[in-house]
């Protein structure tokens, strides 16, 4: 490769220059950190939400963390004039769509808090590898788009389907690493609350966020929502590829920590898993010694959320927390209750949620090769003052 063509692709790989570039509306990120973003891999650029932001219901698009496997596609290929979303496989009808005929479909808002599998995984011990998620890979928004499954109608799908295939735009740096190549079965294809979504927050997405199209899967991973999205194939089986059959999969069964259970005995992460975080007070927050209002958010995959306790003391005695807002399938919810905190010192605040399925926030999450799921109590540590 040339100095000059070397250049580019150091610039194609910004994050600042893609989204300056971003499809729809210029979003003007500027550097992201002290605006709401840490960053946890430079390039592709991968950034958590700080947890403060989660103090407002909707988080702003601006500050919704980004993960992709190799950085976005070259803006250039996210025209929205010019995209085409192919559906084929075993369909009666093969179509290439464009997005004014998917405008002419029926269109749907949900609420939804999208997650990556590995939110979390730096407090799984023993430690595993990959991106050290801690709180931030996560975030609620609206998504609105078409329903995947009226395109699927449109497709007609054979009677020996049983997996949507999904490819984006995005491709590796060499030929050697597998393309992001995804699936979901068809029940979670069809399902009506399953979206081909074009606006986040009631904008545009932006190119980070998967420009012009991306999957979202209400109630499921992230890993499911391929962003860039311009290939549905209707298939009999999963995708043989690394992404599908090695990556986002977990033990069937539970198993001992730091063991690797066989690939068979393995299974694909699907939906998310009972939830809380503590949004206020912040780590380190300097309290007065008395009472302190303690905040947060809390969702769930498939269900609502009933409760949410909190524990100034290691879990001994919880409080019941008032959960706030509407109850909504898919988007979190935010809670709030009031802590006695009678001497000074340093105060050890955790929350623990439940669903109407009965799940409950465990003290630590189950342990699993990937690191994914973590979903263990949520703590922070303030300081009271007399
Ligand atoms: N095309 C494509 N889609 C993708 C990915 C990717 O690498 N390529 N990463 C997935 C993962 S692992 C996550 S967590 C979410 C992140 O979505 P966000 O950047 O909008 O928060 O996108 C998903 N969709
Ligand atoms: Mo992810």
């Amino acid at each position: 490769m040339g100095i000059a063509a070397c250049g580019l692709a150091v610039a194609a790989l910004d994050p600042l220059w893609l989204a300056r570039r971003s499809a729809g509306r210029a979003v003007e990120l500027k550097a992201s950190e002290g605006r709401g973003l840490i960053t946890r891999v430079a390039r592709p650029y991968d950034a958590e939400t700080e947890v403060s932001v989660f103090e407002t219901w909707i988080t702003p698009t601006d500050k919704f963390f980004v993960r992709s496997h190799f950085g976005p596609p070259d803006p250039k290929t996210a025209d929205p004039a010019a995209w085409r979303l192919r559906v084929s496989g075993l369909v009666e009808h093969q179509l290439e769509l464009s997005l004014p005929d998917l405008w002419r479909l029926e269109e749907v808002t949900v609420a939804a808090v999208l997650q990556c599998s590995g939110n979390g995984r730096a407090f799984h011990r023993p430690r595993t590898s990959g991106v050290q998620w801690e709180r931030g890979a996560v975030g609620n928004a609206r998504w609105t788009g078409v329903r995947l499954r009226d395109v699927l109608n449109l497709a007609g799908i054979k009677a020996e389907g049983k997996h949507l295939h999904l490819l984006g735009t995005d491709r590796p740096v060499d030929d050697k690493t597998p393309l992001f190549h995804r699936s979901i079965p068809l029940e979670k294809a069809l399902h009506p609350d399953t979206l081909l979504a074009y606006r986040m927050n009631g904008e545009p997405l932006p190119l980070l966020h998967g420009a012009p199209l991306r999957l979202v899967t209400p109630g499921w991973m992230a890993d499911a929502c391929v962003k860039w999205l311009t290939d549905l194939t209707v298939s009999e089986a999963e995708p043989q590829g690394y992404f599908m059959q090695t990556a986002y999969r977990r033990p069937s069964s539970p198993i001992r920590p730091g063991e690797m259970p066989p690939p068979e005995q393995m299974e694909p992460v699907t939906a998310m898993v009972v939830k809380s975080l503590i949004t206020s007070p912040r780590e380190g927050q300097r309290l007065r010694a008395g009472t302190v209002t303690v905040r947060g958010v809390a969702w769930t995959g498939e269900g609502r959320i009933s409760t949410v306790h909190v524990s100034a003391d290691e879990g001994r005695t919880w409080v019941s927390c008032r959960l706030l807002g509407e109850d909504l399938p898919y988007a979190w919810r935010q809670w709030e209750c009031v802590i006695p905190i009678i001497a000074a010192g340093t105060v050890t605040l955790v929350s623990r949620a439940q669903d109407d399925h009965g799940h409950i926030q465990p003290e630590r999450a189950l342990w699993n090769p990937g690191g994914f799921l973590w979903n263990g109590w949520d703590r922070v540590q303030a300081k009271a003052e007399a």
